[in-house]
């Protein structure tokens, strides 16, 4: 009786909270006043902090915990010179305060940290102790996630060091402010009014950045302007590192591969022409001038209409080098991406960067980075992993992941990635054996890679709430996430999330997170189920339309991906079609030669089946891939259901935001399986089974739909 007074009493101060307005801005770093009884102890345990100087990078974490603290707590903590009762104090290896504390710091790198419930000089503190000052501002996030999430044991202990060394957000923004792919609004990047202008919102990227260990930012377009890399621009770019330098993060550019004749003058850009090779490095030595600490560029070479070395009949290896013999003695690095298809080219575009790529292993600089999307085509809510993971040994090789959902529902869906970051992480390339998973190919454990990075494609514009919706924040918190640790938890980081974000009430963390972790697949289901890909409409990518077969390249239609007529439907790519399967290694390409062993979520990826095919589960194909649409759009009436339950632990503003974009999406899902289950079965004039309604509107309709105004195209 009484314990349940209590809960009914903290129930009701944990109410009180979410109750302010909230719009998003301040992220998962909201530092909101704890409830009263918690902030007495959380006070107690942050009454000062004491650190070794003021270095930049200091000044962040130490700004970073008085603020946080001062936001839960009430009272920011004041600044000491020597460790009192419930001191924070921040302590780089061989500090005199740490005499005695036999730390593990080993092995942590530069960016690695400890945190330790400790005696120091006989008053109890929180130690923070790394190797770099980097490491003490990764380690003052996870204390204040510690405190957020209510989750500081009694004795803490916690070391932790990033997997990866290039953590990496990739911006699509373009100078004129239009992202590619954005779904949040503008670009941040006000180029017009840099370098004089400087606005806060800059600094508060960088923080969310910093909170979750990402170290380097790519601020514009792989479809790169030359004038990016014009002195204006390269100022404007020095302005912004200099507010990232604080926070542990790199600047890095894309570079447009003709950038020497458009800009340079030059009347070539071929990479093993000496006056090309001249204007890279002088442009490296500028841009080093004005950002010493420049990380590197990006090249996106021979794709999709972007200029490359092959335009002079020369390798991708040659097109890199040139780039990277430029920033190599300044330390900066080339991150070149495998993302290549041409229309020239009639293979099965799936093959085409294995085709290109496998015969240039080991012929890359050394300051090298190809960089390779997660599955073989393109972001699709679904893919197998990429065969390039385990097939280049001497070469390292970053992943990229793509963070907005150009291809899952854009800003509207609430589908939360790290299913499938987890996912593609763990997939088995078998490279030289089990357990040679994707995530320790990117960390350099399956073959010895001098450098390892991971990348994502960023979703964050110039709406309130960075990324055009709140449940797409998980999404950038997730990307960073797995980032620092590629063998974490999905579930494990949708909880952190949702408790920082809004509670860390269980009532509202556990439906939350459940809800979360099913987001992605309803996705799957109501778009592309079984393994269907690239069924969406042309250009803005956004909704359905399976039928489309006339457009310029082959491989751009959705018909060239699901190959479906009247005797069935999926895409063969074993033997005896287009042999897509022979770049994985061979257990896995046995594997997935057969439709025996394919499993039902990647099936019509690899293989053409009759629309009678029987499946596991005992149904036909027909039905089964009829039954997921369906599925699909009942998980999404489920997300509604549980979120309008979770009503009193979120304010208002994120609460109706949320629900109007899950009734949106309610809309879309039934849109997507109405429109591709009246064209399948205008092919496979079979009925659909019971618990599938049929589609709204003839197919007609669903063909006449046009969304010219859809954003990021
Ligand atoms: C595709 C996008 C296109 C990008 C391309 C890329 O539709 O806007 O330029 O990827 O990654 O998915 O280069």
């Amino acid at each position: 009786m009484l314990r349940s007074m209590i809960a009914g009493l903290l129930a009701v101060l944990m109410l009180a909270e979410p109750a302010a307005a909230d719009d998003g801005y301040d992220l998962w770093l909201r530092y909101t006043l704890a409830p009263a009884p918690q902030r007495a102890a959380l006070h107690a345990r942050a009454t000062s902090i004491v650190a070794p100087g003021r270095s930049p990078l200091l000044a962040s974490a130490v700004g970073e915990l008085r603020r946080g603290f001062a936001g839960m707590t009430g009272v920011a903590p004041v600044m000491a010179d020597r460790p009192a009762a419930g001191a924070i104090v921040l302590a780089v290896a061989g500090s005199r305060l740490l005499d005695g504390q036999a730390l593990p710091l080993e092995g942590l790198g530069r960016e690695g940290y400890v945190i330790r419930s400790a005696t120091i000089a006989g008053v109890p503190v929180t130690l923070i102790a790394a190797n770099g000052e980097a490491g003490l501002l990764y380690g003052s996030f996870a204390l204040l996630r510690r405190a957020q999430m209510a989750d500081w044991p009694a004795r803490l202990d916690e070391r932790s060091a990033p997997k990866v060394q290039l953590r990496v957000l990739n911006h699509w923004d373009n100078l004129d402010r239009t992202v590619e792919r954005g779904y949040a609004g503008q670009s941040i990047w006000d180029w017009w009014s840099l370098p004089d202008w400087k606005g806060p919102r800059y600094t508060d990227y960088a923080r969310a950045n910093a909170s979750l260990g990402i170290n380097g930012a790519v601020l514009n377009n792989v479809n790169a302007r030359p004038e990016s890399l014009t002195a204006p621009f390269i100022a404007k770019a020095a302005a912004l590192a200099d507010v990232m330098r604080p926070w542990g993060i790199k600047i890095y550019l894309s570079a447009r591969f003709s950038a020497p004749i458009e800009i340079g003058k030059l009347n070539t850009a071929d990479p093993l022409d000496p006056a090309v090779q001249a204007w890279w490095r002088a442009k490296a030595d500028e841009i080093y001038k004005a950002i010493p600490d420049f990380g590197g560029f990006l090249v996106k070479a021979n794709s999709e209409g972007q200029p490359g070395p092959q335009d002079y009949h020369r390798t991708h290896a040659d097109g890199a080098n040139v780039l990277a013999q430029a920033v190599r003695r300044h330390g900066g690095i080339v991150m070149y991406r495998a993302f290549v298809y041409s229309e020239a080219n009639p293979d099965d575009r799936a093959k085409q960067a294995y085709a290109d790529f496998k015969p240039l292993d080991g012929r890359f600089d050394d300051n090298v980075i190809v960089q390779v999307k997660n599955g073989a085509i393109d972001f699709q809510p679904r893919e197998p992993f990429h065969p390039l993971f385990g097939a280049m040994p001497r070469t390292p090789l970053m992943l990229e992941f793509q963070i907005t959902k150009e291809y899952l529902g854009q800003n509207f869906s609430l589908a939360y990635l790290g299913p499938l970051f987890e996912e593609v992480l763990r997939a088995d390339t078998m490279a030289h054996g089990r357990g040679d998973t994707v995530s320790r190919v990117v960390q350099g454990k399956v073959d010895p890679y001098r450098i390892t990075g991971i990348a994502g494609v960023a979703n964050i514009g110039v709406d309130r709430d960075w990324s055009g919706s709140t449940f797409n924040q998980a999404n950038w918190y997730a990307f960073g996430r797995f980032a620092w640790d590629p063998d974490a938890s999905s579930a494990a980081i949708a909880r952190e999330w949702a408790a920082m974000t809004f509670t860390p009430d269980p009532r509202f963390v556990t439906p939350a997170v459940a809800m979360m972790q099913r987001s992605r697949e309803a996705v799957v289901d109501y778009m592309t189920p079984l393994g269907l890909h690239h069924q969406m409409a042309t250009g803005y990518h956004y909704g359905p339309a399976p039928w489309v077969h006339a457009l310029a390249r082959p491989e751009w239609n959705p018909v060239y991906y699901a190959r479906a007529d009247a005797s069935g439907i999926g895409f063969n790519r074993t033997a005896s079609g287009s042999n897509a399967v022979a770049q994985y290694a061979p257990p896995v390409a046995a594997f997935y030669a057969d439709p025996k062993t394919t499993p039902d979520e990647e099936l019509l990826w690899f293989h053409h089946l009759p629309w009678d095919y029987r499946m596991r589960s005992g149904r036909i194909l027909w039905d089964e891939l009829a039954l997921r649409y369906q599925h699909g759009v009942a998980e999404v009436a489920a997300m509604r259901r549980q979120w309008a339950a979770l009503r009193p632990y979120v304010d208002e503003e994120r609460f109706a935001k949320t629900a109007a974009f899950l009734t949106r999406e309610q809309h879309d899902a039934e849109w997507w399986r109405d429109a591709s289950l009246a064209y399948w079965s205008s092919l496979s004039r079979r009925p659909l089974p019971a618990g599938v309604p049929a589609p709204a509107h003839p197919l007609e309709h669903y063909q006449s739909i046009t969304l010219p105004f859809a954003p990021g195209n």
